[in-house]
């Protein structure tokens, strides 16, 4: 409860921030994207993760206001980026279940668009595959409802969780990205380097871009090459970064 009251309060009182961590074209290590991470300065505890959090401000329904406050902010850095001159950057933003399913998301996510200025093309939204598989008619709805705001639709952590490769027929989906469980291995394990190598094929077969998250070293980025995964993300690169310190790494108009 105390956690809670904290998490209320964690908005009004600015303790919410956002980190930034590099997407980089695998072949040519170059950035393409962002991946906006929220943390939470809690007064006593210091940085919370949000997988400590996210679960809370889920049951609570504090992940409304909170998951908007994301979008907004993630999208008013984008424009910083902008402003400073920098290359064309994919913004990718991670939505949560009950956002997902909340009635006024769509419009939601369109007001911020045309408060912020955000070029849609330029926002990708992360998804997961379970909020998908539940009453997936009316997830198709939402989907193509985001779509036809020009935005991109990500699947996260995607082969991890509960799903049918049917949906990838039938979603408006642009992106996979493969949880780092299966990158963990791909250099040393050959049921991990199959598996990667497979997730690759069906999403190019389907004309989507597949990220590899999790990259942590040359032996993995060797190997995602070798597999013609399109994009990658990992420690390799950067861990996520406060925002002066992600254009400090990665200068705009360098
Ligand atoms: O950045 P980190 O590894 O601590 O993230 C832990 C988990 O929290 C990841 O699953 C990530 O997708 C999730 N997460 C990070 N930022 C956000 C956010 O802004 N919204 C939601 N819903 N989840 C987030
Ligand atoms: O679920 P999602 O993919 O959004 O989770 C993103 C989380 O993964 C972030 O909290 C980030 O800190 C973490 N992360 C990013 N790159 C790496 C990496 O190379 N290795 C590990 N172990 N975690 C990573
Ligand atoms: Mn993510
Ligand atoms: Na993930």
């Amino acid at each position: 409860l105390a956690l809670e009251t904290a998490l209320h309060r964690a908005l009004p009182r600015d303790e919410l921030q956002l980190y930034f961590q590099p997407v980089m074209k695998a072949e040519e290590s170059e950035l393409i994207a962002v991946e906006a991470l929220l943390r939470w300065r809690h007064p006593d505890l210091g940085l919370v993760s949000p997988a400590d959090f996210i679960p809370l401000a889920e049951d609570t329904g504090l992940i409304v206001p909170i998951g908007e406050w994301v979008l907004r902010s993630a999208c008013e850095h984008h424009r910083r980026w902008c402003e400073a001159g920098g290359a064309p950057l994919h913004m990718m933003v991670n939505i949560s279940a009950r956002q997902f399913r909340e009635e006024g998301f769509a419009a939601m996510v369109a007001s911020v668009l045309a408060e912020t200025g955000m070029t849609p093309g330029e926002l990708t939204l992360e998804l997961t595959e379970s909020m998908l598989m539940d009453d997936t008619d009316r997830a198709l709805a939402r989907l193509d409802h985001l779509r036809a705001l020009g935005v991109c639709l990500a699947i996260d952590d995607f082969g991890t969780g509960y799903s049918s490769l049917a949906y990838l027929k039938r979603f408006p989906i642009d992106e996979l990205k493969i949880d780092r469980l299966f990158v963990r291995g791909i250099d040393r394990n050959t049921r991990d380097a199959a598996l990667v190598s497979a997730i690759v094929s069906l999403g190019h077969s389907l004309g989507l871009r597949v990220v590899a998250e999790g990259v942590e070293s040359a032996a993995h980025l060797a190997v995602l090459r070798r597999q013609g995964c399109d994009l990658a993300q990992g420690f390799l690169f950067s861990p996520p970064l406060p925002w002066d310190e992600f254009v400090a790494a990665y200068p705009p108009a360098g």
